[in-house]
């Protein structure tokens, strides 16, 4: 065999060229095929692609060439997010403009981007940081605006006190501001708001048409949607306080009411502010409530902690039944209706309440045989019939809620209700790096919206955006802000917050589809190709990024500018890529230092460092992050071994949908076996003797049918592993006809896969077009069922041997090979069988 050696460095610029030349991956949308829409989530350009990235991109690419290669007209385009608080930072700390560090990132990563290789429609292209995505985004804002479905109220943001600047919740570490470790205060701004909440059944119902997402994403989304159905009911205070003489409490559970002991409300309750005003104390321990945090998991955890205001209030079905109302931090003001009744016996924060503060523990709910058993120190959430509760007692739990709220109704002191835990989307950031909101705020007119003709409002990038001092640069420009009233002509000022990025995610993927340059999207254009066919993203935004999109859809199709519901039809999330960590400890109290793979000898037995030769501990494999330092840089993979090997190792080793370990073994064995393929494909034209081989010639075809049931379902792996197997099959082949055929079968297959390698051998083999545009190898299904089949021989139902026979052999064939066995004959010895019973294909049943 000549040493042929695959040389990526020169294969893969031709073949980048030559598709850029040819256009090759332009989504058309006015073909007669079929239409085929593979989407990424969009990189945030952060200056480098990490090797994350890489995995994700490659899966998409796979099953855009490949539908490609199935006849689908393909839209698979690649932008980005381009906006945020990075490009920020980058500019207080490198003193460069956000602006020209953002674009210097997107012309690096695309540059990488192209040499992987990747099958994009670069002619969509899109940053959300540029006026011709963010103009359109406005536009679509104040549609929504116009359609009722944004409002302005107020709003608590986090404000840094030395700093003077609002600090996004990520900035506030422990409660002090993250630069200047300033106590972090609550300061209530004017924002605006999108009306998610009214979309909350909407949304949540939809999630049971999304049958093609992963069961734990729809989980996560439905939780965080967060629908209660329960009842609501006021309370009577024994002594009015002020003007209020009674207040609202929700609960889930109307069943346990008879085994009430308390009642809550939250520390910002209107009852509590009031008793505030003349009680000190109460306010010192209101305002501790609001340091701590008020973070769903912090309150799970916090200690629970109260305020007996000494109120007392009657329970609603027995008047002379006195409950103490106190303030809890474990109530939360925004959720239902900021106060409840606890009922320890049934709800583990009451208890440790009650127990802190020794009230009282009525169990109402029992399973068979328990209803003596008392509560110790966990609450009882499961089944069962109520108990100690006049009424009610014998009824399971629904039928005790349903009864009492019945009652409630009837006597006039409750309702049925439903609350939602899904707040309102408040968009406002009080952020220079982000699309400008389209407002302007007059004294005499309020705030009035920018004339469509007057769009985009263009973020200024000019000399007077500063970072040198804290704060918006927006609020300090000398000349942007101010502007006169679109409607009244007086002197007015824009609105300085620019909107959450969040929104620009919310409906790149509409204007992928369709880019007029007047307007957002072309509704027609738009909806040939949404919804997006395949979604493919980290899980990280299994919440926020795909419910927001799945709500701008929702309110676009509401305010009758699309067609589609749902923007996803399917939804992979896929694994990270991790790799072990090298450490060594620096000293008592502090922390490990870390090294980067490339400074390290790895062997089997340790590491060490590679500039003091000593030893340094192998931690634990983890995902792949800059602060641990075990990450591998893509660039340097690609220029040592190619963008097919680095593609083909994101690929094999593990279940897409789980962790990825990179090693550098694994990465060098898909070099071999890139290596491997190159080397067969230069066997391509030996013939031999043009023989058959039906054995090989059955496993591509099953190979080919395999692999493309892989592709459909993001099997990637096990795609894979059929590769290999097919290759090793045609290694050990003998030259014939079939061989050629299994090897340009394999070009075929790896094409999704190993583009360029692919590529190059299709040139080799003589063909004039590209393999990009070359069509899936079709299937002959008579190929893909075995025509050997073994048949199994019972002596009086009783094994005893097996027959291998051509499928379909006639039953006169089967009985004769079938008594002929070496091991029947033995146990029948030479007598005559009363009966023969014969199931083709299956079994030969010898009854003597
Ligand atoms: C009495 C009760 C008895 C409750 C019992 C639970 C168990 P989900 O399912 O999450 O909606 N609750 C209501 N409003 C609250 C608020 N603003 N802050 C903190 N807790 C609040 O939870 C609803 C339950 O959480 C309600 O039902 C209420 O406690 C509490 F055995 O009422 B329950
Ligand atoms: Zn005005």
């Amino acid at each position: 065999m000549t040493d042929r050696r695959f040389n990526p460095a020169a294969v893969d610029a031709r073949w980048q060229r030559r598709w850029d030349e040819a256009q090759s991956f332009r989504a058309d949308g006015n073909s007669d095929k079929p239409r085929a829409y593979v989407l990424e989530m969009f990189p945030y350009p952060s200056g480098r692609i990490h090797i994350g990235h890489v995995r994700n991109y490659s899966m998409g690419d796979v099953l855009a060439r490949y539908k490609r290669m199935t006849g689908h007209d393909v839209l698979h385009p690649m932008g980005w997010d381009a906006f945020g608080m990075p490009a920020e930072n980058a500019a207080m700390e490198k003193k460069v403009h956000p602006g020209s560090w953002t674009r210097e990132n997107i012309a690096s990563m695309r540059a990488q981007l192209k040499k992987l290789g990747f099958a994009l429609d670069w002619s969509r292209e899109l940053a959300t940081c540029e006026p011709d995505y963010y103009g359109h985004e406005q536009a679509l804002f104040l549609d929504l605006l116009d359609g009722g479905l944004v409002y302005r109220k107020e709003s608590a943001v986090n404000w840094d006190p030395v700093d003077m600047t609002v600090l996004a919740n990520e900035q506030v570490i422990d409660g002090k501001g993250w630069r200047s470790g300033a106590t972090v205060e609550k300061k209530k701004l004017s924002q605006w708001f999108l009306k998610i909440t009214d979309f909350a059944d909407e949304l949540l119902d939809g999630l049971g048409t999304l049958d093609q997402w992963p069961e734990k994403v729809r989980l996560m989304q439905e939780n965080w949607i967060g629908k209660s159905v329960g009842m609501q009911f006021a309370f009577t205070l024994d002594t009015p306080v002020g003007d209020i003489a009674d207040f609202e409490v929700f609960t889930t559970r109307p069943d346990t009411l008879f085994g009430a002991s308390f009642v809550g409300i939250a520390a910002d309750h209107p009852l509590a502010l009031k008793l505030a005003e003349t009680d000190a104390a109460l306010a010192a321990f209101a305002d501790e409530c609001r340091q701590t945090g008020t973070a769903a998991a912090e309150v799970e955890t916090q200690e629970k902690r109260g305020y007996d205001t000494g109120l007392t209030v009657a329970h609603p079905l027995d008047p002379t039944w006195k409950l103490p109302v106190f303030v809890a931090n474990f109530v939360l003001m925004d959720y239902g209706t900021g106060a409840i009744f606890a009922c320890p016996a049934h709800d583990q924060r009451d208890l440790d309440f009650a127990r802190k503060y020794a009230l009282p523990v009525t169990r109402v709910v029992a399973p068979e045989g328990e209803a003596d058993t008392p509560i110790q120190n966990e609450a009882y959430s499961g089944p069962g019939k109520l108990v100690n509760s006049r009424f009610l007692d014998g009824l399971e739990i629904d039928a005790a809620k349903a009864a009492i709220i019945a009652r409630a109704e009837a006597e006039g002191w409750g309702k049925g209700q439903t609350v939602w835990r899904l707040r309102d989307w408040g968009v406002s950031r009080q952020r220079y790096w982000g699309t400008p909101i389209p407002i302007i705020h007059c004294d005499a007119c309020g705030p009035v919206g920018v004339p469509r003709d007057q769009l985009p409002v263009v973020l200024p990038e000019d000399e007077h955006v500063t970072f040198d001092v804290p704060g918006n640069p927006l609020d300090r420009h000398p000349t942007w802000k101010h502007v006169n009233c679109p409607s009244c002509n007086a002197p007015a000022r824009r609105e300085t917050d620019t909107l959450d990025t969040f929104v620009d995610s919310s409906w790149y993927f509409i204007r992928f589809a369709s880019q007029p340059k007047d307007q957002p999207f072309d509704r027609a254009e738009a909806e040939k190709w949404l919804p997006v066919g395949q979604y493919i993203g980290g899980v990280e935004h299994a919440i926020l990024h795909l419910l927001y999109a799945r709500f701008w859809t929702r309110a676009l199709a509401r305010i009758g500018k699309i067609g589609v519901t749902e923007p996803f039809t399917g939804l992979f999330t896929q694994g990270m890529v991790t790799h072990e960590t090298y450490e060594r400890p620096q000293g008592e109290g502090l922390p490990n230092l870390y090294f980067s793979p490339a400074e390290i000898d790895r062997t089997a037995d340790g590491a060490t460092l590679l500039t003091d030769g000593a030893p340094v501990t192998v931690g634990r494999v983890i995902k792949m992050s800059k602060s641990k330092k075990n990450v591998v840089d893509p660039d340097e993979i690609i220029e040592r071994y190619g963008a097919d090997a680095v593609r083909w190792f994101m690929l094999s080793d593990s279940p897409p949908e789980r962790d990825l370990p990179w090693t550098d073994s694994g990465i060098e064995g898909s070099w071999r076996f890139i290596g491997r393929l190159w080397r067969l494909f230069g066997e391509a034209n030996n013939g031999g003797d043009g023989g058959e081989d039906k054995s090989l010639t059955r496993k591509l075809h099953q190979t080919v049918a395999g692999v493309a049931k892989d592709i459909e379902g993001l099997g990637f792996n096990k795609a894979v592993a059929k590769i290999y197997e097919l290759t090793n099959a045609v290694e050990k082949a003998k030259p014939s006809a079939a061989r050629t055929e299994a090897i340009r079968g394999l070009a075929l297959l790896v094409a999704p896969m190993t583009p360029h390698l692919a590529e190059e051998a299709w040139s080799e083999f003589g063909e004039t077009g590209m393999i990009a545009e070359a069509a899936w190898p079709t299937v002959d299904e008579a190929l893909l069922v075995d025509d050997e089949v073994t048949v199994a021989v019972q002596v009086q139902g009783k094994l005893r041997d097996t027959i291998v026979v051509a499928r379909g052999t006639d039953k006169a064939t089967l009985e004769a090979l079938a008594l002929a066995a070496p091991n029947v004959a033995r146990t029948l010895e030479g007598v005559t069988p009363k009966k023969v019973i014969v199931v083709p294909d299956r079994l030969v049943n010898v009854v003597v």
